[in-house]
């Protein structure tokens, strides 16, 4: 089983995370924040990645350090249990339908941090969640990865169709990206022999 344990503590957020990628999308999400719980359980159903994640974050001042930290917790998390990346399949896409919402996420595992952000929301916020902030997630968990990851949000007039389906492409996206390639389970998924 692939796993790793990350712990972070700031003087704005103490974060105890826990990941494996050979799960089966069991999770157990405290943010503190009610729709970026709801986001984080979407992303570990979907990506069959269980992720238990515990946050005390400084909400009294706003929403920001604690989104950006589950982030940058969860991307550290991940990339220390993918390891050398040896057998991974390493890319990854998926389009994910809302009801009116179309949107499209494609990810590389490349160890290059490269974040593509088209999306754009009509309201300040869905629940108590700032909609500025979810570019701010995306763009710290790549760097947290190390990927490319590219979400565009082709359609859609819901904002919390958009960004939900925004998070459920990432989660399938990275199903298919950490998978075992079983053809090529001894080797790194790139010529240059290293991820
Ligand atoms: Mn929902």
């Amino acid at each position: 089983m692939r796993t790793a344990k990350f712990e972070r503590n700031t003087k704005e957020t103490k974060i105890k995370v826990e990941v494996n990628l050979d799960g089966t999308g069991q999770y157990k999400i405290d943010t503190g924040i009610g729709f970026l719980n709801h986001m984080i359980e979407q992303l570990s159903h979907h990506s069959l990645i269980d992720i238990s994640l515990e946050v005390q974050g400084d909400l009294h001042i706003d929403f920001h350090h604690t989104t950006e930290d589950c982030a940058i917790a969860i991307g550290e998390a991940i990339k220390q249990a993918l390891g050398d990346k040896k057998g991974i399949t390493r890319y990854g896409h998926a389009y994910i339908p809302m009801d009116e919402t179309l949107t499209r996420v494609a990810i590389d595992l490349s160890g290059r941090i490269y974040p593509v952000w088209k999306c754009e929301f009509n309201r300040d916020k869905i629940g108590e969640m700032d909609t500025e902030l979810f570019r701010e997630w995306f763009f710290a968990f790549a760097a947290a990865v190390g990927c490319n990851l590219h979400v565009e949000n082709l359609y859609g007039i819901n904002n919390h169709h958009i960004i939900e389906s925004c998070f459920k492409g990432l989660a399938r996206s990275l199903r298919q990206a950490v998978e075992i390639d079983e053809r090529k389970k001894d080797a790194i998924a790139s010529t240059k022999g290293v991820l």
